[in-house]
């Protein structure tokens, strides 16, 4: 299939069509590397205006079930919804957690849905080196609004937010008491705070939403709404997507320009990473100073210096 066809079959919104073109952007070989290039290149800007959302929270707080329900809302709305998952956890494993647990099979079923389970390979350069590709395909494809769920693990968590228009964190009831600890450093980036499981302990999750309150009152600038919410029987969904809806009207859609530095920033360090191991006079000189270091003819600084010199 050229690319014309391809991309033209993307704009009509046929979805076995995206779902190849993203398979080609989170893959890792070098032919793949060369079809997604021309791929991005050709595809248009969306016609109609699009709006990222990002969630991210500890495994099982919900996120799947939240983004079901809020997906199900938009697309009663008439919207067309993508969902995405990253799974930074598959750098380590090798395979996907989220992957199989993402299915939101009443959303899978809309029409006007489509529903990506993380990849399965572990991509280099965890959720930044192709997501931002990933969400123009989608868009590209006619969704106007595009959901990613995130576990929640530090670095990708500010990953992520950086590459959404609005990041959400979605929290336990009762997970205020870690908010002393390093989770704060989150707070920062977040936009929305949902307190989950609303159904099972009320009471617990007012608790919950004060101390969150709280801590981020002792921050400066940023005050996020935190709302309580149940993923489950679907309260404060509406609500949240009242908040959303809100933000989106003044929203600052600059905040893009930085996705595609991001993204090209990311891009360059993974693939920098690939071609290290390609490219055969960079694998040789690699070689040699693993060998240098192995050996202690050289410490691992020298090395590092010494293979830049042979990179510049
Ligand atoms: N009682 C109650 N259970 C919920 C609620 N939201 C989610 N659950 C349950 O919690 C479990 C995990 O929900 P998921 O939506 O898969 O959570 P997740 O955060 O996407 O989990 P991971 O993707 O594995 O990190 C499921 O059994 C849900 O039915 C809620 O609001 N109330
Ligand atoms: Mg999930």
């Amino acid at each position: 299939l050229n690319t014309a066809s391809w991309v033209e079959n993307i704009l009509k919104g046929e979805t076995t069509a995206l779902a190849k073109a993203i398979t080609l952007l989170e893959s890792s070989l070098p032919e793949d590397w060369e079809a997604a290039k021309a791929l991005m290149k050709a595809l248009p800007e969306p016609t109609q205006p699009t709006y990222r959302l990002g969630f991210s929270g500890p495994p099982g707080v919900g996120k799947s079930s939240f983004i079901e329900k809020l997906g199900l809302a938009l697309v009663n709305q008439g919207a067309k919804v993508a969902v995405l998952a990253v799974d930074p956890s598959s750098q380590v494993t090798g395979g996907s957690i989220l992957g199989d647990k993402t299915r939101m099979e009443l959303l899978s079923r809309h029409d006007k849905a489509f529903v990506r389970p993380s990849p399965t390979r572990g991509h280099l350069g965890g959720v930044t080196s192709s997501l931002p590709g990933v969400i123009q395909l989608c868009e590209a494809a006619g969704y106007q609004w595009i959901l990613v769920e995130s576990v929640g693990v530090g670095q990708s968590e500010v990953e992520l937010s950086q590459m959404v228009d609005i990041f959400t964190l979605i929290s336990q009831p009762g997970a205020g008491d870690e908010l002393q600890g390093i989770k704060k450093g989150i707070l920062e980036y977040v936009d929305l705070i949902l307190v989950n499981k609303v159904d099972r302990d009320p009471q617990l999750v007012n608790v919950t939403r004060q101390q969150f309150l709280a801590a981020l009152k002792i921050m400066k600038g940023k005050s996020p709404q935190v709302l309580g919410c149940s993923a489950l029987t679907g309260a404060g969904v509406d609500e949240a997507l009242q908040v959303y809806q809100e933000m989106l009207k003044d929203f600052d859609f600059k905040k893009r320009e930085d996705v595609a530095l991001f993204w090209f920033e990311s891009l360059l360090l993974s693939e920098f990473a690939k071609r290290l191991k390609r490219e055969p006079q960079l694998a040789q000189k690699l070689k040699e100073c693993q060998e240098a270091v192995s050996k202690k003819l050289m410490t691992p600084i020298d090395a590092v210096e010494e293979f830049f010199k042979t990179v510049l």
